[in-house]
């Protein structure tokens, strides 16, 4: 089976020891994170075969970001070492009011992917190509990529982008909106937050994001009261799913894992709400720990819990 392809920038990141101002941590520990990287390893902790497909820099950091995607399972082979680019970097700072990322990757290796990876073997053979609203913010190029993924009708490829929504990327007087919108349009499957979806669409009603956006099948909102609604063009049904409560540890990184479970269970050919649990299940993985990824329940529980009925 030809794996899934998730494309967009894997960076090195920082995780500090201890929540507060990143003036005061002393030691951090070395991780990667980037948002398709994510979902490509959460849908291989699933069991799906998926790819990472960006760009790093020769560097350690690229070295790494590359041998932990390939010793998480995921299928590395397209990624491509730029020669004089370096590896984005990020610096997470926690604390009570959240999490913030701050980034260091202009002009970074992976900010210069571009419509050349087009014809990449792994890309041509993948039955689903993953994407995201970060990757149209790195450049010029990224962007154009991205629109003419999307835009390629390949029969039997199904598309999906998750909004993503990352405001300091953008570029001052640029207009994410305008953006973004025709790409979220062109998705086969959109994955979206409330908060993210009222920023860049001006609503999070199902019923008004239905009406900007007629192109997806389906539409996954995910609202500030931790349930998601999938929107179906096929049933023209819609189904809500309240997450699993879990001892949050830090969030980043949950969305991705909760893309991969709706992904992998898209895949395995689960109703509407059997794909949203599995979303839910697999983001809990990703609440529990400091970092970005975190192993979704093992199979045998993953089955147990999407059986039970709906409490
Ligand atoms: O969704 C999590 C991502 O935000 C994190 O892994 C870093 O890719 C990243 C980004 O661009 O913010």
């Amino acid at each position: 089976q030809p794996p899934v392809a998730c494309v967009g920038e894997t960076m090195a990141a920082l995780l500090p020891d201890r929540p507060g101002p990143l003036d005061h941590v002393e030691t951090f520990r070395h991780a990667i994170g980037g948002a398709e990287a994510n979902v490509a390893r959460g849908l291989a902790a699933l069991g799906v075969p998926a790819a990472w497909i960006g760009r790093v820099g020769a560097d350690g950091f690229g070295r790494r970001v590359t041998a932990e995607l390939a010793a998480s399972g995921v299928d590395v082979s397209a990624v491509e070492v730029d020669p004089r680019r370096p590896t984005g970097l990020y610096v997470k700072e926690t604390g009570p009011g959240g999490s913030v990322l701050h980034y260091y990757r202009e002009g970074s290796a992976g900010s210069a992917l571009s419509p050349a990876l087009l014809g990449s073997p792994v890309l041509r053979d993948a039955p689903l190509v993953h994407l995201s609203g970060i990757t149209p913010a790195l450049s010029a190029g990224a962007h154009a990529l991205v629109a003419g993924l999307l835009r390629e009708r390949v029969p039997g490829r199904l598309t999906s982008f998750d909004l993503n929504y990352r405001p300091a990327l953008w570029p001052p007087g640029a207009d994410p909106a305008a953006t973004l919108r025709p790409l979220l349009d062109a998705a086969g499957i959109v994955l979206l937050g409330a908060d993210e979806a009222e920023a860049v669409l001006g609503t999070s009603d199902p019923a008004k994001l239905r009406a900007l956006l007629p192109g997806p099948d389906t539409i996954v909102l995910k609202d500030d009261r931790h349930q998601a609604t999938a929107l179906t063009r096929l049933t023209s049904e819609t189904v809500t799913e309240p997450a699993l409560r879990v001892e949050v540890v830090e969030p980043v990184g949950a969305g991705d894992a909760f893309a991969a479970g709706f992904l992998a269970g898209t895949l395995r050919g689960l109703d509407p709400r059997g794909r949203l649990r599995l979303g839910h299940l697999a983001a809990a993985g990703a609440l529990v720990v400091p970092g970005d990824h975190g192993p979704p329940p093992p199979p045998d529980r993953i089955a147990a819990l999407l059986a039970a009925t709906p409490a």
